[in-house]
């Protein structure tokens, strides 16, 4: 371990967990993010919750899914897989990329045309992946990758790559050492996220479930999972053929983890509910304001579960809540444009200035 750089990501921070030969760990540092308590937005809340954000946004890609790409890129270069390829609403494509760009490796994606934020699909290009986008949706996307990975052609690296699944187990641990150290028990009451693939959501549980076997936890949250009204499979119980959302990283009619997702809230006490797209631009603008923290659209989707949940009287007093903010604001300035009024533009005169401040 460096002095100068004592954290080195999440593989070499939680080495027992992640097992891989040094030497073929791909790594950006990643992880280690912040839990920041919002007493600004709990307030609104009421009854007394006590609400933590954990800032996924900060990974180096802007996402949560750095913490599994960089064990799946670790485990494809230990394999000497030449290249990899995911299908993509914008973040995994992101992550792959850059990952791929760091291991030396080949990365393509296959995005679904026009619904991919404009920072994600930058991302992608500019870490040299190469880019095919898909008149159709990230089912459809996802249905050829699996295709051509099973052919031999590269590594699959979406999250039913079981090593994607087990890299994202990390933010779980590092939760649980973040509310130890405030003397909170180590683990929320309640933890929120939004639902797309359900990949994320089965990660946490998992991560939960092993620092519980290991004794560092005493208790399990309960895991409560949302997803978009437009584009919520599990909750509907069935496939949507023609998801639709604002959120447009949560734009999945299928998700490849559904079982899995469903367990962890069954077995936890939890649920997976829906919220809509309003719900999800108002909690947008709310945690921004509120809290000065931007996340992306489908990240908001956890708070809008949250405040629906507590019009609905879920919680109790003193109840900790986490909701993970999956990705970061900067990625998609074009939803965050349209909910905001655009500046008032003025001649350059100290009056004219003035009086459109209301000074
Ligand atoms: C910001 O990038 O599926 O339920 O292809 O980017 O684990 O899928 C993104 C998903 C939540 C949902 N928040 O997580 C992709 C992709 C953000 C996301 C999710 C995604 P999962």
């Amino acid at each position: 371990m460096s002095e100068l750089n004592p954290y080195q990501g999440i593989i070499v921070k939680y080495s027992r967990h992640l097992p891989i030969d040094s030497r073929f760990i791909v790594s950006l540092h990643e992880g280690n993010t912040p839990l920041l308590p919002a007493p600004r937005l709990a307030k609104v809340l009421g009854r007394g919750l006590q609400l933590y954000l954990k800032l996924e946004g900060l990974n180096p890609t802007g996402s949560f899914k750095d913490r599994g790409m960089t064990y799946a890129l670790s485990k494809a270069v230990e394999a000497r897989s030449k290249a990899i390829i995911c299908a993509s609403t914008g973040n995994t494509s992101a992550s792959a990329a850059a990952y791929a760009a760091r291991a030396g490796i080949k990365a393509y994606v296959i995005i679904p045309k026009g619904k991919i934020a404009l920072g994600k699909l930058t991302q992608a290009l500019m870490h040299g992946s190469k880019v095919v986008a898909i008149d159709g949706n990230f089912d459809e996307a996802l249905t050829i990758v699996r295709r051509i990975a099973e052919q031999g052609l590269a590594t699959l690296v979406n999250s039913i790559n079981p090593h994607r699944i087990e890299g994202q187990k990390t933010a779980s641990f590092e939760i649980c050492e973040s509310l130890l150290s405030e003397s909170l028990q180590g683990v929320p009451t309640y933890h929120s996220l939004p639902v797309g693939n359900a990949g994320n959501i089965t990660a946490h549980w998992k991560g939960y479930r092993e620092y519980y076997a290991s004794g560092v936890i005493k208790s399990l949250p309960k895991m409560i999972g949302f997803q978009a009204a437009g584009a919520a499979p599990i909750v509907l119980g069935k496939p949507v053929k023609n998801p639709e959302t604002v959120a447009s990283a949560i734009r999945i009619g299928n998700p490849a983890s559904w079982k899995q997702a469903v367990e962890a809230c069954k077995e936890s006490g939890g649920f997976i509910d829906k919220v809509t797209d309003r719900e999800i631009l108002k909690a947008y603008q709310m945690v921004a304001s509120l809290e000065g923290y931007f996340c992306e659209p489908a990240s908001a989707a956890s708070i809008a579960g949250i405040i629906k949940s507590a019009k609905k009287g879920l919680f109790k007093k003193g109840d900790v809540v986490v909701a993970t903010l999956t990705g970061h604001g900067l990625k998609d300035p074009d939803t965050a444009m349209k909910v905001c009024n655009p500046p008032v533009i003025v001649k350059p005169n100290f009056e004219k200035v003035l009086k459109v401040l209301q000074l």
